[in-house]
């Protein structure tokens, strides 16, 4: 898609489509003929999207057309590649996932259909996960003979644990979306045709945080999480103070104190 009609200072192939909506970018995957599999051009347009990414957008929703978020590697791609073409390539994934996890604004997924393979590598990158009732998930390299490759190994077993994800790719076993919210992969689980609603609106609520916290939430806090409790107790009182002294951190807790800010009631 050219520069122009995307609204983004990008070019993007045809299997990606950014739309901007005021503070929010929605970025799609538009290749429903082929499931939203991930191809090398695609790698590379993710990676350029979110390098890229204006300072104007405070939250991304990630979405992917047709009946399917993403059935993952494009395998039509992996057959040519040789040992060290493979490494570079597992590379270039990390490289455009890292782009989304630590870039500039919070990324929402919207998940539905099959998130397989790397459809739940890139998935488990976001952020927030909605996930449409159609949604499951599956890690079938187990069964194609390959391996995850798009920093699976490191991002899944944090989020459901490396039982689970061994038991996954061994076994080929798959989960629904209501077992794949109770394991901890969805945040929110929605009606089928109900998640870009709920992806916006919970990037727009993310848009309206302080910059601040979104940096400490997305950068910081991750990082705190992996390090030891020593290190994690100062690297808090540090990411917490600095937040606290930013002016727009100031001026929100004055709007509470003076009641002109909403209270924290149950939603
Ligand atoms: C593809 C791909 C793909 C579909 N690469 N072409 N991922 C997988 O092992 C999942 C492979 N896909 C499937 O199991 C099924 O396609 C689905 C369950 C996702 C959807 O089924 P369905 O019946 O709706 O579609 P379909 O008829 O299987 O596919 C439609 C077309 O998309 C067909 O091509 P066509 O030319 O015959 O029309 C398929 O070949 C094509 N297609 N999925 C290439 N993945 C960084 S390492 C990550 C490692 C992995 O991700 S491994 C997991 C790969």
């Amino acid at each position: 898609m050219s520069a122009a009609k995307s609204g983004f200072d990008i070019t993007l192939p045809r299997s990606l489509r950014a739309e901007r909506r005021n503070d929010i970018a929605i970025l799609s995957l538009t290749r429903a003929e082929k499931r939203n599999a991930i191809d090398d051009p695609t790698v590379a347009g993710i990676e350029a999207f979110f390098s890229a990414l204006p300072d104007a957008i405070k939250a991304v929703v990630l979405a992917g057309e047709g009946e399917h978020f993403c059935s993952g590697l494009d395998l039509s791609e992996l057959t040519a590649r040789d040992i060290a073409q493979g490494i570079a390539h597992s590379r270039s994934w990390h490289r455009a996932f890292e782009r989304i996890e630590f870039g500039k604004a919070p990324v929402v997924a919207v998940l539905h259909g099959a998130v397989v393979g790397g459809g739940l590598e890139i998935a488990a990158a976001c952020h927030i996960r909605v996930a449409e009732r159609s949604a499951y998930y599956a890690l079938p390299e187990g069964s194609r003979g390959i391996f995850v490759g798009g920093g699976g190994a490191v991002r899944l077993p944090r989020l459901i644990g490396t039982a689970r994800m061994m038991d996954m790719m061994l076994t080929g076993r798959t989960y629904d979306a209501e077992e794949g919210q109770a394991i901890g992969i969805s945040h929110y689980l929605v009606a089928a045709g109900a998640g870009l609603a709920k992806g916006i609106e919970l990037a727009k609520r993310i848009a309206g945080n302080a910059p601040m916290t979104n940096f400490a939430v997305t950068h910081v806090l991750p990082r705190i999480a992996e390090s030891d409790p020593a290190a994690g107790y100062v690297a808090e009182a540090l990411i917490s103070s600095i937040a606290q002294g930013d002016d727009e951190a100031k001026a929100r807790l004055k709007a509470f104190l003076e009641k002109r800010a909403p209270k924290t009631l149950r939603n």
